[in-house]
């Protein structure tokens, strides 16, 4: 999910907490997002269940000031470890440019982290990645407890490549941030590798140069609340795509409603935080849906909206639109699909709502819609 803005110098890319149920993946996201700088960092998002267990993704969008002369913002996504959820890990690391695991250093958990890191490798080998090519940082996690093991034991049993790892303690951030910088670098240094990012130049940047981009956005709209649209425009046909029935591979959800709301409605905003001015009402309106757990017009409201943002990159078909702006296609059909389905849950809405995320992302990295 990597982009470059080249007259900018601007990074985006998409950094996935791994590991197994527990280990302390939200609980990371949490210290990161507590730690940054309001200014560069937007809403987290989080969907989890009573218990505290991340049902489909967190998310949390995070400016690096710079690596290199490069200015880096990141995207940073949690997977649910537990391990009836695989379909929704690997949704999630569709598009990941590098990995975090997150190990839980206690002995009890070590077999846990065995399957964890190995069911990472394997989903990554179905989207034709290797992992032991991939950028990765591992989190020995929960050093303040009494029963870990030692690090040169977790090293022998999950790190054998010998990637940079770190021993944090998330509750109380010791060494997240250094984990942080360590996959960011990485990533930098893949994306160079692939000439993704061009090498750095010479002379710095003049001042004033960057533009006003994500953070501003953020800034401008997590500020500005505004009430949810009183009533939605209708979505319009689907033009070119006939979407198959969407794939039900996971079990049924198992949280309470009210507690998936109750987190959602402290968490979300971050779709309408990264959408377009003329969208944010929309973003707005799926947001509100969602946390009304109306999530038939959850979904519709992400589908116009999606439509309508993919229409910045100019005529054309939904394929060449996203064709161009790098959505990923197999989730637009989804989406389309789940627009025709009779009864929607609470992870298709969040499905939706992340597709529509990512179109938002998608725009701001190429710069759309341009002022004026
Ligand atoms: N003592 C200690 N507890 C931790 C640490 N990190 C997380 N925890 C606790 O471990 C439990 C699980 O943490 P989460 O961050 O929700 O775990 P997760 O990896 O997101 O779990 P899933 O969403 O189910 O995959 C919570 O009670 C946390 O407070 C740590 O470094 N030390
Ligand atoms: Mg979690």
């Amino acid at each position: 999910m990597s982009s470059v803005n080249l007259m900018a110098r601007e990074v985006a890319a998409k950094i996935v907490f791994y590991g197994p149920g527990l280990s302390g993946k939200t609980t990371t996201l949490r210290k990161v997002y507590e730690t940054v700088r309001p200014a560069h960092r937007g809403e987290m998002m989080s969907i989890a269940t009573e218990g505290d267990r991340t049902l489909f993704f967190d998310f949390l969008p995070v400016k690096v000031e710079r690596v290199g002369d490069c200015s880096v913002r990141l995207a940073l996504y949690t997977v649910p470890g537990q391990v009836f959820y695989n379909a929704t890990r690997k949704l999630v690391l569709q598009g990941a440019d590098g990995v975090v695991f997150v190990a839980d250093s206690q002995a009890e958990a070590m077999d846990a982290n065995r399957e964890s890191l190995a069911n990472l490798e394997e989903n990554l080998l179905e989207n034709g990645i290797r992992l032991d090519r991939f950028p990765l940082v591992m989190q020995w996690n929960k050093r303040d407890l009494e029963s870990t093991l030692s690090v040169e034991e977790l090293r022998r049993e999950l790190n054998p490549r010998g990637v940079p790892d770190f021993e944090t303690a998330a509750t109380n951030g010791r060494g997240v941030l250094d984990t942080l910088k360590t996959i960011t670098r990485l990533v930098i240094k893949d994306l160079r590798a692939k000439r993704i990012v061009p090498p750095p130049r010479p002379a710095p940047p003049p001042p004033g140069t960057a533009p006003a981009g994500l953070e501003a956005q953020l800034a401008q709209h997590l500020t500005q609340r505004q009430p949810p649209a009183a009533s939605l425009s209708p979505t319009p046909a689907p033009r070119t795509l006939t979407a198959p029935a969407p794939p039900r591979v996971e079990p049924a959800p198992m949280p309470a409603p009210a507690a998936v709301v109750n987190t959602a409605a402290r968490l979300l905003g971050a779709t309408s935080a990264l959408a377009p001015g003329d969208l944010f009402d929309h973003a707005r309106a799926a947001e509100a849906a969602f946390v009304a757990a109306d999530y038939t017009t959850c979904v519709t409201a992400c589908t116009d909206a999606v439509r309508r943002a993919m229409a910045f990159a100019g005529e054309g078909t939904l394929a060449q639109q996203a064709f161009l702006l790098h959505v990923d296609g197999a989730d637009l059909l989804r989406l389309q699909g789940l627009s025709t389905q009779p009864h929607l849950r609470v992870d298709d809405a969040a499905f939706s709502l992340y597709v529509l995320m990512q179109v938002f992302v998608r725009l701001n990295a190429v710069g759309l819609p341009t002022a004026g």
